[in-house]
């Protein structure tokens, strides 16, 4: 899955959102057809970003940001198009423009999204975060035990979510790596992915240049590739089936290595 923001400062290379939507829409398309090129089978489009300390934006900026690039990807490339939101106006229209999955990091907490993402038919991603909002995630993250009150948090949502006719087999789950959560959190839960699976859904790991990362390594944003690698890959070990990350190339890379090794030791050898 490649990251693809269509927030203000996505596109700093000249142009603004704000002057031009379409322009917006155009080089969205451009980095999604290079990352499709690359390898990426989805390509994840947001509007609103969820890093800690993020500004809310409204909802019609938000279908403003998004629907072009929905509607101008869906049109140019054969990819999976995730819509990353957590608005239910923007579930409704970018599923009627050809959205393929819901990847919300509020897990359909907001009002309405629930009901909104069950009448769209599409798969749904649920995350967990501790904490209301991107805004106050950081503040003091606390568990008792990390695993299990993810597992638990995520538990919920998908009772919350089959009660509201999504099925089970429709739902993705993220243990939400970086939303609310110190760096012994988030290696915990890399280390004890495999508890996960007791949910039996299909896990989504997001890790790419996270401040998990630059912790570890002492790395600014643009240099956390490699560590981001290195987490890919034991996420894949432990059984994700879905990685969301920028550097689509490299972690395709990383990936289809991972997936030999781990083919050959159950007798699969191409
Ligand atoms: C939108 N977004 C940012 N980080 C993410 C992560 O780790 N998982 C998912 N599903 N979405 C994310």
């Amino acid at each position: 899955m490649g990251i693809l923001n269509v927030t203000p400062d996505s596109f700093s290379d000249g142009g603004s959102y704000h002057d031009d939507g379409r322009l917006v829409a155009e080089r969205a398309l451009q980095r999604a057809a290079g990352m499709v090129a690359e390898g990426a089978g989805i390509i994840d489009i947001g509007g609103e970003s969820t890093r800690p300390g993020a500004e809310p934006v409204s909802v019609q900026e938000e279908l403003d940001r998004v629907l072009p690039a929905v509607e101008l990807i869906r049109r140019e490339l054969d990819v999976v198009i995730s819509i990353d939101s957590s608005t239910p106006e923007v579930f409704t229209e970018a599923a009627a423009l050809g959205a393929g999955l819901l990847n919300d990091v509020r897990a359909l907490a907001r009002d309405g999204a629930v009901a909104a993402a069950a009448a769209t038919g599409l798969p749904v991603c649920l995350m967990h975060m501790q904490g209301n909002t991107p805004a106050d995630m950081q503040l003091a993250p606390h568990y008792d035990d990390v695993v299990q009150e993810v597992s638990a948090f995520l538990s919920q949502r998908i009772g919350a979510c089959v009660a509201a006719g999504i099925p089970r087999e429709r739902l993705i789950l993220d243990p939400g790596f970086g939303f609310g959560k110190t760096l012994e959190h988030n290696l915990r839960l890399l280390n004890r992915m495999e508890e996960l699976h007791e949910l039996g859904l299909p896990l989504l790991v997001g890790t790419s240049r996270k401040t998990m990362v630059g912790q570890v390594l002492d790395r600014p944003v643009d240099q956390r590739l490699h560590g981001s690698l290195a987490t890919a890959v034991i996420a894949v070990g432990k059984g994700a089936r879905i990685i969301r990350v920028h550097d689509v190339a490299a972690t395709v890379d990383a990936v289809r290595m991972t997936e030999a090794v781990l083919r050959e030791a159950k007798g699969d050898v191409e």
